[in-house]
């Protein structure tokens, strides 16, 4: 609810018209799920400054650099942080992440309305995320038939069963379970491993948060998982790139 009240009172937005008729508006999205399921990596890389669980994790880096790094190592896409009060992120780094690499960019933000989806697309997006815990299943149908028509890939992130009974719908592209607790910020594998088998084949699988050894995603291809967001293993280092080559090999 919170996060409503912040997206209603956001001074300034652009208009939709305006978005709508920006150059990036027009480009053809790439697919990330088409990319991971081609792929026996599967790295999703995140840009991400801070975060409430571990406050600072690197602020010294310019997202250009950090993109350029990444997409050297060969992950498969990178996730771009926008949301400036938690994150310290914001659309302008999208932009900046879009001008500086091809690979596919999922726009990491708390999506509630169908205009972010349209911020995304036109700020160089290919993918958005949905989070389950705070939409309802119309709401999900909703966002994620927008994103579909404008050709994006939508990652849809669930932590427990309930969430995901409540999600399955064909306008997803790919399951993200998140290890990460958003409430207690506890973080265990376990989370993707057990929640494996009940998500639908036709889904491309991403195990998200608290991946910090090429051993635990080794683990998780055993449960068929495809993806592996990483955030803070990577940016905490001084070279994210570098950090990620060593990953893909
Ligand atoms: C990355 P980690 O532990 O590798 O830094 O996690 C990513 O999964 C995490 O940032 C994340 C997130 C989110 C952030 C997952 N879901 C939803 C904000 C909102």
């Amino acid at each position: 609810a919170d996060k409503r009240n912040e997206v209603a009172l956001k001074k300034e937005l652009i208009p939709i018209s305006q978005l709508e008729s920006s150059v990036l508006f027009e480009r053809d999205c790439v697919s990330l799920a088409n990319k991971l399921s081609a792929s026996n990596t599967g790295i999703i890389a995140e840009h991400k400054r801070r975060s409430p669980s571990k406050s600072v994790i690197n602020q010294s880096l310019n997202v250009q650099d950090v993109a350029k790094g990444y997409e050297d190592a060969g992950v498969c896409g990178m996730s771009v942080l926008t949301d400036g009060k938690y994150f310290g992120g914001s659309l302008d780094d999208l932009l900046l992440a879009r001008a500086a690499v091809q690979m596919p960019l999922l726009r990491k933000e708390f999506i509630i309305d169908p205009y972010q989806i349209i911020e995304a697309k036109a700020f160089g997006a290919d993918v958005i995320l949905l989070i389950a815990a705070i939409l309802t299943r119309n709401e999900i149908k909703s966002l994620s038939e927008a994103a579909k028509n404008l050709g994006l890939d939508v990652l849809l992130e669930i932590h427990n069963e309930e969430e995901l009974q409540k999600s399955i719908m064909p306008s997803l592209d790919m399951l993200g379970v998140n290890n990460r607790n958003l409430k207690t910020f506890e973080v265990s594998l376990d989370i993707s491993k057990t929640l494996s088998e009940k998500i639908p084949h036709d889904f491309v699988k991403v195990s998200e948060s608290g991946i910090s050894a090429i051993k635990a995603i080794k683990d998780l291809q055993q449960f068929d998982y495809k993806g592996f967001l990483i955030g803070e293993n990577f940016m905490k280092t001084g070279d994210p790139g570098a950090s990620a080559k060593e990953f893909i090999g």
